[in-house]
């Protein structure tokens, strides 16, 4: 019966730009608007899901830019899952990967999507297709990237005094190592003792820079330290690794696929790996990158690319999934934005972000929003 009919009848993709709060600026570039491609997708019975494919201040962060996402999906991808039905997850990634190599954000977008249409069929949270949750709320760190350390100490302390977070991360590397080195010796002293520090390099240093710096690193009091080197370089990271006083190293860029997680834990590269949807090509995806890691004893972060409540829902639910989350989360993208794109955005408080309630992702796009943010 009608109800019942699964099957994917439309799918539409839409590019938003959603302003930032202040400027972004990581290794490789500087954002002051976060651009997404949200996926609607329509079922047979009438029953709408959504998705989102998140981007980094266009291809720079990975390949993918949102133009060629919505280009690959209308072209390529929407056109594989029309008809076919949405509960089929595994059989719709199949013809996915069939219908365009990689393309990974915008693969994630659409099968977020097909979980939530089938999760707001059966009325039942996308969590419990994964298997259920084993938490709703999830210690949520905070991320300085100004590059100014006076802004960067004011904003920590708003967060702190409103008690948002409590870990902050701070971009480095469009700064030469010295000088990040002398900002970061700022912040600790401010910040030492009633924050936790980390830091994300996004590939900004070459193996001799990192092995002189990471001692300081250790030195400052930083607990994490998140791909120094070049996503191919996962042999270095395994040689800093090994040497003593260095930081724990958390995987982003060198791991997008269960094999490029395997190759890391093959290495001893990494003691946490981050989690992301637009690189593990969906939630299914997520898990299978879990998975391996948890094989190898390595930590799980759960990463975002500045999602709106949108595609931070999506991480949430997979998130809340997984046995251990060592290294908690970093979905504070949707308190960068000037504003959000569902009607309902994420609850932030006592310094964790919490899984919301509700079929589907739990979250509910806003046509409005989307209209006012979509790119003319
Ligand atoms: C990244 O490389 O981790 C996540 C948080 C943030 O500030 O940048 C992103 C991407
Ligand atoms: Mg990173």
């Amino acid at each position: 019966d009608l109800a019942r009919d699964l099957a994917v009848a439309a799918v539409r993709a839409t590019i938003v730009d959603v302003p930032t709060v202040r400027a972004h600026k990581l290794s490789q570039t500087s954002v002051t608007a976060q651009s997404y491609v949200v996926v609607q997708v329509r079922l047979r019975n009438g029953v709408e899901g959504v998705g989102e494919a998140a981007t980094l201040g266009g291809p720079r962060w990975s390949e993918e830019s949102v133009e060629g996402i919505k280009a690959t999906i209308d072209a390529y991808l929407a056109p594989a899952l029309i008809g076919h039905p949405a509960d089929r997850l595994v059989a719709a990634g199949a013809r996915l990967d069939a219908a365009a190599k990689r393309n990974n954000a915008a693969k994630a977008a659409l099968e977020t999507a097909l979980f939530d249409a089938v999760g707001r069929t059966l009325g039942l949270p996308v969590s419990a297709l994964l298997g259920g949750a084993v938490r709703t709320a999830f210690p949520v760190l905070w991320t300085l990237a100004s590059g100014d350390p006076d802004q960067e100490i004011a904003e920590a302390e708003a967060k702190l005094a409103a008690r948002l977070h409590r870990t902050f991360k701070i971009k480095i590397g469009a700064l030469a190592p010295e000088a990040d080195l002398a900002r970061l010796a700022r912040l600790a002293a401010a910040l030492g003792g009633r924050a936790t520090l980390i830091v994300d390099a996004n590939q900004a240093w070459d193996e001799t820079t990192a092995r002189r710096c990471l001692p300081r690193l250790a030195d400052l009091g930083v607990a994490l330290v998140e791909q120094p080197l070049p996503a191919w370089n996962v042999a270095g990271l395994g040689r800093l690794r090994a040497r003593d006083g260095v930081p724990p190293l958390l995987a982003d860029e060198c791991v997008f696929t269960p094999h490029d997680m395997l190759a890391v834990a093959g290495a001893a590269a990494a003691d946490a790996v981050s989690l992301k949807l637009v690189k593990h090509g969906g939630l299914l995806g997520t898990r299978a990158v879990a998975a391996v890691a948890q094989a190898a004893g390595i930590g799980l972060y759960g990463g975002c690319l500045l999602e709106s409540s949108l595609g931070a829902s999506a991480h949430l639910q997979v998130f809340a999934t997984l046995r251990d989350l060592a290294w908690g989360c970093e979905h504070f993208g949707p308190q960068i934005l000037t504003g959000d794109l569902v009607t309902e955005p994420l609850r932030f408080a006592d310094f964790e972000v919490h899984l919301p309630g509700g079929p589907g992702l739990g979250v509910t796009l806003d046509p409005d929003r989307l209209r006012h943010y979509a790119r003319s």
